[in-house]
């Protein structure tokens, strides 16, 4: 039975430099929305080196963190709070596997088959459990605002 309460969950996604320069926001925003997600937050900011090596920290023993570090403060991102059922799982089945090159052959209609073009430019991210999603919201967002901040491109 259902008391008509649904459980929502938040997960954070960012389009990052290549989707933005790319000009992919509206084609996203448009199947973030079309997948039942509310977007509560977004904002477009600058990550300098702190930042973007702070957020991926679990990476940065690997081989490619230096160069991921570069990509990701290569231009302006768009992070965004998004919220639904089970959201953190089914942003990631959205936007589909890490490497953009692969998603293009097994997953077509994916966010990164559309605007990825590798495994590293792969053009968005996604929280890859509840745990993460609540470490990295609050990394990027205070919690106690609940502004909608939103800067336009030309504001950067
Ligand atoms: P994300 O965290 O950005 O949502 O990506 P993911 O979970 O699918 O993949 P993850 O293993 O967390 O890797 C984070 C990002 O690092 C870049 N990457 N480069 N050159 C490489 O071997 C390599 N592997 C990963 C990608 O930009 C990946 O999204
Ligand atoms: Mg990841």
């Amino acid at each position: 039975w259902s008391n008509g309460i649904t459980e929502k969950e938040k997960t954070l996604a960012i389009i990052k430099p290549d989707g933005l320069y790319g000009n992919y926001t509206e084609n996203i925003k448009k199947a973030i929305l079309d997948s039942g997600f509310t977007i509560l937050k977004e904002m477009t900011i600058q990550l300098d080196d702190d930042a973007a090596m702070g957020f991926y920290a679990e990476h940065s023993s690997k081989g490619f963190f230096s160069s991921l570090v570069k990509y990701m403060t290569s231009g302006p991102v768009l992070i965004m709070v998004l919220e639904k059922e089970n959201a953190v799982a089914d942003w990631r089945t959205l936007i589909g596997p890490t490497d953009a090159s692969t998603a293009k052959i097994t997953h077509p209609h994916s966010i990164r088959a559309m605007c990825g073009m590798t495994l590293e430019k792969n053009c968005v991210h996604g929280s890859d459990s509840f745990q993460s999603a609540e470490r990295e919201i609050a990394f990027f967002f205070d919690e106690k605002s609940s502004d909608r901040v939103v800067i336009g491109h030309d504001e950067l």
